[in-house]
């Protein structure tokens, strides 16, 4: 397992609400970090037919472009009366304009009268270096979607998602809350563990 050595690193996501979790959960590990969205990085294509698969191409693309280590978040929802959609699907479901309450409406919608809500999220983070060595890690968080959308905090899906055992959704819980418990929370702690120690 290589480790992350250097004191930089580019967060290679071009999603705000990401970025800041990220952040968040870097702080006590990297002196300094930019995100690829600052850096005025491409976003690459997501072309690949798994989470691991677009976070190591969105990771590599990072570092090869910036020439600093890079770390990439692929995440998604998946609904299991659907299928496991949206899955890798997930930023697409909202369209041109990433509208994300188009995209919940269209689970809400989808899922309709069926008395299956449960779903996950899924967090697979990857650490690329410009030599194209990756290291990858995955994090779940199992729960069910609400009737409806609750609560303005975190992002994309979080007002449609509760996690098992709590009674409020990821919308309605503080930022410290949802980073005990998340899938991104989960995937940061292998990569703690295995690359930032
Ligand atoms: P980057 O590729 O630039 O990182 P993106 O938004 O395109 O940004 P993904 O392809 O990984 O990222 O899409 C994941 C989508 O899943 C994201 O847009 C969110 O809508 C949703 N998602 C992931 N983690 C989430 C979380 O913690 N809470 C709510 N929604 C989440």
């Amino acid at each position: 397992m290589r480790k992350f050595e250097g004191d930089e690193l580019v967060i290679a996501t071009h999603n705000d609400g990401k970025a800041r979790e990220i952040a968040k959960l870097l702080s006590p590990y990297v002196s300094k970090f930019y995100t690829a969205k600052e850096l005025g990085l491409d976003e690459p294509e997501e072309t690949g037919s798994t989470f691991a698969q677009n976070a190591i191409l969105k990771a590599v693309a990072a570092a090869k472009s910036s020439g600093k280590v890079s770390l990439a978040d692929d995440s998604g929802l998946s609904v299991n009366a659907l299928n496991g959609d949206p899955g890798i699907y997930s930023a697409r479901l909202g369209g041109e304009h990433k509208d994300f309450n188009l995209a919940m409406q269209k689970i809400q919608d989808a899922i309709g009268d069926n008395e299956d809500r449960s779903a996950y999220f899924v967090c697979v983070l990857a650490l690329g270096w410009a030599d194209g060595h990756s290291e990858v890690f995955e994090g779940i968080v199992h729960g069910d979607i609400v009737k409806g959308m609750r609560g303005d905090k975190g992002f994309g899906y979080d007002p449609i998602f509760k996690a098992n055992g709590y009674d409020i959704t990821f919308g309605e819980m503080n930022p410290s809350e949802k980073h005990a418990i998340s899938h991104r929370a989960n995937a940061f702690k292998l990569l703690v563990e295995n690359c930032l120690k």
